[in-house]
């Protein structure tokens, strides 16, 4: 069950959440939420992902995630909401990134782009900021202001 657990996760189980106005990380109780497919999944990360507001910000490129903290790393998270464009310019959006573990105090984010292009957009990312919260505790912001990708090669970069 554990092997079978993993697998589940490393396939990318990025929840969407509704509304984008409000960081609710607050009303949010690690214990009150089970995976229907993986009991063992316990602790819920939520992040608030804000693209920045320049011309051409905004990416269709598959974007991945790595949340570390003091006791360990969350595994690759795709991070993409059902039937949502994500990541445009000037929005923000809530995404949820399930751990087996508590990770302690957050330390850095891992952002993985895969470089591809659309037709409606360069891959370029101008992520402004993430903030990553458990419930109410461990909580981070990275305020990060870069161009991620575009070069049409996968891409990753880490910040503290
Ligand atoms: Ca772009
Ligand atoms: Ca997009």
């Amino acid at each position: 069950m554990k092997k079978i657990s993993k697998i589940m996760t490393a396939f990318g189980i990025a929840f969407a959440l509704t509304g984008t106005s409000a960081f609710a990380a607050e009303n949010v109780q690690s214990s009150d939420q089970v995976s229907p497919l993986n009991n063992n999944v316990n602790y819920y990360y939520i992040l608030e992902i804000k693209t920045a507001d320049v011309s051409k910000a905004g990416t269709d490129s598959g974007i991945d995630i790595v949340i570390s903290g003091a006791n360990g790393s969350t595994l690759i998270t795709p991070l993409d909401s059902p039937g949502h464009n994500d990541f445009e310019r000037n929005t923000t959006h809530l995404y949820s990134v399930q751990s087996q573990i508590d990770l302690g105090a957050i330390s850095s984010i891992t952002i993985y782009h895969d470089g591809a292009a659309s037709i409606f957009e360069d891959a370029a990312w101008r992520l402004e900021s993430v903030k990553v919260a458990l419930g109410g505790t461990h909580k981070k912001t990275f305020n990060i202001n870069t161009w991620i990708g575009g070069n049409g090669t996968p891409s990753s970069a880490t910040f503290n």
